[in-house]
């Protein structure tokens, strides 16, 4: 297996090994998502590798090639998906950088498993890398590799990225391993963010926690700050992530995806108002809020349960986390609620799917939608307001979109809301679903240009255009 210019080092392949499955592939599944579709260009161009858990556990595979990516599958065992993954990556940093919405658990079991795998990992890409090549590690799961991969080879140039928030400085430091954390993300030459202010926290602990010389500013485009570590400068920039927009907008005009958009609306019940979530079932998301704001709002008789429908798809994730567990069962409390009291024989007011549905089905509900309902507690960028905006190609539509996630710092003509504020969010959905179409058409308008072109590709090139100007020596820096 020859080795690669550029590396993606990632929790996940991009393939899913699935040993019921069996298609004839070798039970090997393409899981298509945001970041794949974007890398996949770079990836191809640079003989690219990508180095990630296959999704089962207990078994070892070679690396293998796949549409011309080398692919280095990452073993774990049970108990080290049980430690490493749903324990200390969902358990105690997952709530942590999410406002500690549940109560991080720290346990130095989990941690130390935690220490053991991203070992692991800096090894494959070690392995994986050739000579001088381009590593991307990305997201939560793998905040120690960059350090360890560059004891192991300080020839290569590596960035990282975080695809969550970076929390608050004070939360972070709850954090009995901290140090080792920033130390972690400080092996890299370039450290990401979706948020300036995430990129600004980060730079504060590099130099309370290891007392580090910091900069505010930075010559590289997306960068607002530098760490000198040693004799290297390190950037830290802010990256907003986005979606293959041109794909959505297109796709979504394609006949079978407009005649199921209008199907689903009449299997519906034609309702005046249809409003719609889409998210991984995840306490972070507020799923519980929208529910509670729309069974308000049926309450009071403000919306009309005749003409008003709520679908809400919420995508399994975590089941093995007991927050997770918790958290389905208040949900489905209460949208059993909702029908109970709203709902009409063969009609319910809340149409709610606990499983995942194709792509294009996706699409029809995101172009059926009159409203759609983004409302987390925190969330790193959300890229489901993205989609459901360039979804919207004849301009109508509404996004309710959360103050508290990454997208509403572009997406300013959205009905942003406190999640917080159980008021506030009744008024926005009232607002989203009875404003004059003129003005909605002109929020629209603003939205869509801001998705359109800022795309996903758009924001991987940022990233390792940033990542390739970065020095190894704050000479370089300095000079450059
Ligand atoms: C993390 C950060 C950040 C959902 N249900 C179905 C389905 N989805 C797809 C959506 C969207 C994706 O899953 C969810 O992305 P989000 O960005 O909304 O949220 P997270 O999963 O929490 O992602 C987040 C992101 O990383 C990227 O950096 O934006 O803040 O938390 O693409 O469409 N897709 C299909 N069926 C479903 O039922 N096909």
């Amino acid at each position: 297996m020859t080795a690669a210019d550029l590396v993606v080092v990632a929790n996940r392949l991009p393939v899913d090994y699935d040993p019921s499955a069996d298609d004839g592939r070798g039970g090997w599944r393409r899981s298509p998502g945001g970041l794949v579709t974007a890398l996949e260009p770079v990836l191809r161009a640079a003989d690219g590798a990508w180095v990630g858990w296959p999704g089962a556990a207990d078994v070892a595979f070679e690396p293998f090639t796949e549409d011309g990516i080398t692919m280095h599958p990452v073993s774990l065992t049970e108990g080290e998906v049980a430690d490493y993954y749903e324990g200390f990556s969902n358990a105690t940093l997952w709530p942590l950088y999410h406002d500690a919405i549940v109560a991080p658990v720290y346990d130095r079991t989990w941690w130390r498993t935690y220490v053991a795998v991203n070992r692991r990992f800096a090894a494959a890409a070690a392995d994986a890398a050739a000579p001088g090549a381009t590593v991307w590690v990305h997201d939560y799961q793998l905040q120690l590799v960059p350090k360890m991969l560059r004891e192991l080879r300080p020839d290569l140039k590596i960035g990282f990225f975080l695809h969550i928030p970076f929390p608050p400085t004070e939360l972070f430091l709850q954090l009995p391993w901290r140090t080792a954390v920033v130390e972690g993300l400080l092996g890299a030459d370039l450290v990401g963010f979706h948020l300036p202010g995430g990129a600004r926290n980060f730079l504060f602990l590099a130099q309370r926690l290891l007392g580090l010389h910091t900069h505010a500013h930075s010559d590289l485009d997306s960068c607002v700050g530098a760490v000198d570590v040693g004799d290297r400068r390190v950037q830290v920039g802010a990256f907003p992530i986005s979606i293959d927009s041109a794909h959505f907008a297109e796709r979504v005009q394609s006949p079978h995806i407009r005649e199921r958009a209008a199907q689903v609306r009449e299997e519906l019940g034609n309702p005046e108002i249809l409003l719609l979530g889409v998210d991984r079932l995840d306490y972070t998301k507020g799923i519980d809020i929208r529910l509670e704001a729309l069974h308000e709002l049926l309450d009071e008789g403000t919306l009309d349960p005749a003409k008003v429908v709520m679908v809400q798809l919420a995508t399994p994730s975590r089941e093995r986390v007991s927050a997770y567990a918790q958290l389905r069962e208040d949900i489905e409390r209460k949208v059993g609620h909702l029908n109970g009291e709203y709902g009409q024989l063969g009609r319910p007011v809340v149409h709610y799917l606990h499983r995942p549905v194709d792509r294009d089905e996706l699409m029809a509900l995101y172009s059926a939608a009159d409203v759609m309902l983004v409302t987390p507690l925190r969330d790193g960028m959300n890229l489901v307001a993205k989609e459901y905006i360039a979804c919207r190609a004849d301009g109508t539509g509404a996004l309710v979109l959360s103050e508290f996630t990454g997208a509403a710092s572009e997406l300013r003509r959205a009905h942003l809301v406190n999640p917080h504020d159980l008021d506030a969010v009744k008024r926005a959905i009232v607002v989203a679903a009875t404003e004059d179409a003129a003005t909605a058409a002109r929020r629209m308008q603003s939205l869509r240009t801001q998705v359109l072109h800022h795309d996903v590709d758009r924001w991987a090139d940022a990233f390792l255009t940033d990542l390739r100007a970065s020095g190894t020596g704050k000479a370089a820096a300095a000079s450059a």
